[in-house]
């Protein structure tokens, strides 16, 4: 039997037809969903950004490996959660403005969805305005934004004062992450939590749910 690892070597060198048949060959054999997700997808894509980060890939190719992370997780997202509850709470969740990042962002709303939150998916390169719209059409509880350059980082703050500014922040909690943010970033720009990764993001989702109250 292969080993997970085998995963982040195919995703590396983009080779689709290996990482979709490994993936589904782990999960007949009974390999968990977050194994395969973590200990294959997440580390290759890793592989990817350092590769990237020292010009052995480009951009291309990155997009190659990131379509391919994708459709892996399309496989995988049935599995990912095996709790069903229902009616959690109401999550806008988006990619802020400047930032076209969604595979972290996708697998945090894969897991609040299977944690039973009702997911209003902004996509990327959301404006503050249009959070705010989509919160207020929909009643959110929780603004969830991604970002996952330094340089869109600003942007995180924008948003939350422009939630401020609507009258919305007493109503909505917001919660942030992505590779570039932290604990402290989170404070500073006045969001409500941070998550380092999708199943801490649903740990505190659930907290500030309004069935947790
Ligand atoms: Co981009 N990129 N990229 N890229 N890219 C990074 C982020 C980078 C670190 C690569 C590098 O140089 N090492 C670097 C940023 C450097 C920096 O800001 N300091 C970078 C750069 C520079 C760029 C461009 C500027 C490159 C260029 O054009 N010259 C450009 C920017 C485009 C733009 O956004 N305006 C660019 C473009 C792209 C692609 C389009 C080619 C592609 C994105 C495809 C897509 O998303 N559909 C891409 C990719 C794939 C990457 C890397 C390789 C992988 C990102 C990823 O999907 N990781 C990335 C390197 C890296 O991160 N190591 C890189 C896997 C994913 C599961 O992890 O997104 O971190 P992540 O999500 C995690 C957590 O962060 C967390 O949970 C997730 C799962 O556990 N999380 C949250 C995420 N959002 C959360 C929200 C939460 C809570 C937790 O609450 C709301």
């Amino acid at each position: 039997m292969a080993e997970v690892g085998e995963i982040t070597d195919a995703l590396v060198a983009i080779n689709q037809d290996r990482v979709l048949q490994l993936v589904e060959d782990f999960l007949k054999a009974g390999v968990g969903a977050g194994d395969i997700l973590n200990n294959g997808l997440i580390k290759g894509m890793g592989i990817v950004g350092k590769k990237m980060e020292a010009g052995d890939m480009f951009i291309p190719e990155v997009l190659k490996s990131a379509k391919i992370m994708s459709m892996a997780v399309e496989i995988l997202k049935p599995h990912l959660s095996d709790e069903a509850v229902s009616s959690a709470g109401k999550v806008v969740i988006g990619t802020v403005k400047g930032d076209l990042h969604d595979i972290g962002k996708n697998l945090v709303m894969i897991m609040l969805q299977s944690s039973g939150f009702e997911v209003i998916d902004m996509g990327v390169d959301v404006s503050p305005d249009a959070f705010v719209s989509a919160a207020q059409e929909n009643t959110a509880d929780i603004i969830a934004l991604s970002a996952l350059l330094t340089t869109t980082m600003p942007m995180m703050k924008e948003t939350i004062d422009i939630i401020s500014a609507s009258g919305l922040r007493d109503s909505v909690k917001i919660l942030v992450g992505g590779a570039p943010v932290n604990q402290t970033f989170a404070d500073e720009i006045g969001a409500d939590g941070y998550a380092p990764d999708a199943g801490s993001a649903t740990k505190l989702a659930k907290r500030f749910s309004p069935s947790a109250n």
